[in-house]
C-alpha cells in the first residue's frame, strides 16, 4: 500500500556522569549499533545546574530533584541522538528499569543492569515518548533538524 513502510523514529539517549566516568561509553556504544540503532549527532557537554532544571523540568518539585542535579552536573556526559523504527519504546526497552537495583534482578541484560548502581544513578537517560524525544533532541539540538526535516525511512 501507499504507506507500506516503516517510519524511523529519533530518540535522545545520555550517557549520565557515572556512565562516562566508568567507561561505558564504548560499550554502550557497542550494543546501540548491534541493536540496529543509528547515531545521527553526539556531544560531550558538562551540563550546569541551570541545564539541568530545564532538561528535567518534570522533576524540578520532586524531593531527590537536588540531588538528581548533583549527579547530573557532576561530570560530563554524552548526549546522542540515536535513530531507528521504533526507537523511542525500543531504546528504553534497552536500558531497563530506572532502579539499576532492581535491574539487576529483574533485567540482567539491560544496560542500567550493567554500569547503574541505584534509583538515581542508573548510568543512561531514555526519552520516555515520542513527545519527550522531540522536545529533548531540540533542546540539545537546536539547528540540527528545523521545522520541516523528514527522516529516512524504510521500505518494506
Ligand atoms: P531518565 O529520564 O533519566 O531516562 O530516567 P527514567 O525516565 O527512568 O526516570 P525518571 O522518573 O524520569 O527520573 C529521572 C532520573 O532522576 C533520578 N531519580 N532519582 N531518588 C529518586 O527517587 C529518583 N528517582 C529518579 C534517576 O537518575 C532517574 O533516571
Ligand atoms: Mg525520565
Amino acid at each position: 500500500s501507499a504507506n507500506a513502510y516503516l517510519e524511523k523514529e529519533r530518540t535522545l539517549a545520555i550517557v549520565k556522569p557515572d556512565g562516562v566516568s566508568g567507561n561505558y561509553t564504548s560499550s554502550i556504544r557497542k550494543i546501540i549499533l548491534e541493536s540496529g540503532f543509528s547515531i545521527q549527532r553526539e556531544f560531550t557537554v558538562h551540563l550546569d545546574e541551570d541545564g539541568v532544571r530545564r532538561f528535567y523540568a518534570e522533576h524540578s518539585t520532586k524531593s531527590f530533584f537536588p540531588s538528581l542535579t548533583k549527579y547530573m552536573t557532576s561530570g560530563p556526559v554524552l548526549i546522542m541522538i540515536l535513530q531507528k523504527v521504533n526507537a523511542v519504546a525500543d531504546w528504553r526497552a534497552l536500558i531497563g528499569p530506572t532502579d539499576a537495583r532492581k535491574a539487576k534482578m529483574t533485567h540482567p541484560n539491560s544496560i542500567r543492569a550493567m554500569c547503574g548502581e541505584d534509583l538515581e544513578r542508573n548510568c543512561v537517560h531514555g526519552s520516555d515518548s515520542v513527545e519527550s524525544a522531540a522536545r529533548e533532541i531540540s533542546f540539545f539540538f537546536k539547528e540540527a533538524f528545523p521545522e520541516g526535516t523528514t527522516l529516512e525511512h524504510d521500505e518494506l
